[in-house]
């Protein structure tokens, strides 16, 4: 959660985010919303590969100077309570910001700003029938956006619609290349009661080709871990054009390859849970923009259609800052900055290299696709997952 300050030095991107992060940062500090579900434990931003570490690493030490350097095992494991982290952390090299980071329960957020909507009037549909949108909804003549139809048959009208479904944001219209669904991939290791008070405020270690995990759920007291990678795909030709394209899909497994990598994460940092079984996995889909900023817009050809989507693996932290992104821009007075660097750009999506890193790192340094996939995972069908 940085308390970042956007100053008048920064480039357009800098600018962005650290302005969406000012605003977003006050909301998790102060909002009565959504501050009993920030937890400023710190954070630790860390490599194992030289070139990485000088590629992000060192440029984030500079950013947050009052940050402790971490390159023995035991400076490791001294940044979180005994017992936790008994690891040999081979090649681990990082920066640990004790202050002003940390995590947010991005479930409990999510509940949080729903209660708030209820409360404020605000009507839900969900469910896989009458909450399920299969469709925008044209008008006659097709030349505007007047709704949307769910999975029941129901036709929704409105004077403006809001996109904003993610990945799946690209199913419901030609975004001309300018979202690429990829997913990341997590696990749950389950603790018992008392291992997870000992895990209890733990910072979050992020290691950039290895992944990372936070603290146990007060509630069910798993651990979740994602192992960090330049993402999946899953290319499909389009019937109408015959280009590929990535299309999401759910999947409550997760490939062997990521259980692997997990599992190294684990004997890397905490070996003793490096073989015990997982309770829950999931792939999680994001929509990568080409430059991986917002898409936060009107449609240029369809002004009552409002775009919300090209979260790009930034979209938790900066969740109490985009619905006023949106707002502002229904209303036309989005900042200046920030309204350029959102916009409907497919400009920048012309030839788009789908199996671009896009900054990332991990597994075999390049985006892997679904397809290719050998073994899943079998979480819950008798194998894994037992304490
Ligand atoms: O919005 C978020 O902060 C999501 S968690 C981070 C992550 O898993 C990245 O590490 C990954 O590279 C990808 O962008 C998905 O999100």
């Amino acid at each position: 959660m940085p308390p970042a300050t956007p100053s008048p030095e920064d480039s357009d991107r800098e600018y962005f985010f650290n302005r969406i992060s000012q605003l977003s940062g006050q909301a998790w500090r102060e909002d009565p919303i959504y501050s009993p579900l920030y937890h400023p434990t710190g954070f630790i931003m860390s490599a194992c590969s030289p070139s990485f570490y000088e590629e992000q690493v060192v440029p984030y030490a500079k950013e947050f100077p009052n940050s402790v350097h971490l390159e023995t095992a035991e400076q490791w494991r001294a940044t979180m309570p005994e017992g936790v982290l008994t690891g040999e952390f081979p090649g681990w090299r990082g920066v640990f910001r004790r202050t002003g980071a940390g995590w947010v329960f991005a479930c409990g957020a999510i509940q949080a700003a729903h209660a708030e909507a209820v409360r404020l009037g605000v009507k839900f549909k969900t469910g896989s029938s009458e909450g399920a949108v299969t469709s925008l909804l044209f008008t006659e003549d097709k030349s505007g956006i007047c709704g949307a139809v769910t999975a029941d048959g129901q036709t929704h009208h409105a004077d403006t619609t809001i996109l904003s479904a993610g990945a799946n944001s690209d199913l419901f219209l030609d975004f001309k290349k300018q979202l690429r669904p990829t997913a990341w991939t997590l696990a749950h290791v389950p603790l018992s009661p008392s291992e997870a008070r000992t895990y209890k405020d733990m910072p979050v270690p992020y290691n950039i080709e290895r992944g990372f995990f936070i603290e146990p759920d007060a509630a069910t007291h798993q651990i979740k871990i994602c192992d960090e990678h330049p993402g999946y795909v899953h290319m499909v030709s389009d019937p109408k054009t015959g280009e590929k394209r990535s299309v999401p899909f759910a999947k409550h497994q997760i490939p062997v390859e990521s259980e692997a990598r997990i599992r190294q994460l684990l004997q890397d940092t905490m070996p003793h849970l490096a073989e015990r079984g997982f309770s829950f996995a999931r792939i999680c889909w994001d929509a990568d923009t080409a430059d991986r900023v917002f898409l936060i817009d009107r449609h240029p050809d369809y002004p009552s259609l409002v775009l919300a989507c090209g979260g790009s693996g930034h979209g938790v932290n900066p969740m109490p800052a985009i619905g006023k992104l949106v707002v502002d821009r229904m209303e036309g007075k989005m900042e200046e900055s920030l309204r350029k660097m959102a916009r409907w750009r497919p400009e920048q999506a012309v030839d788009r290299d789908w199996w671009s890193l896009q900054g990332r790192h991990g597994a075999y340094e390049k985006v892997m696709e679904f397809a290719d996939v050998k073994e899943w995972t079998r979480i819950g069908e008798g194998r894994s997952e037992k304490l």
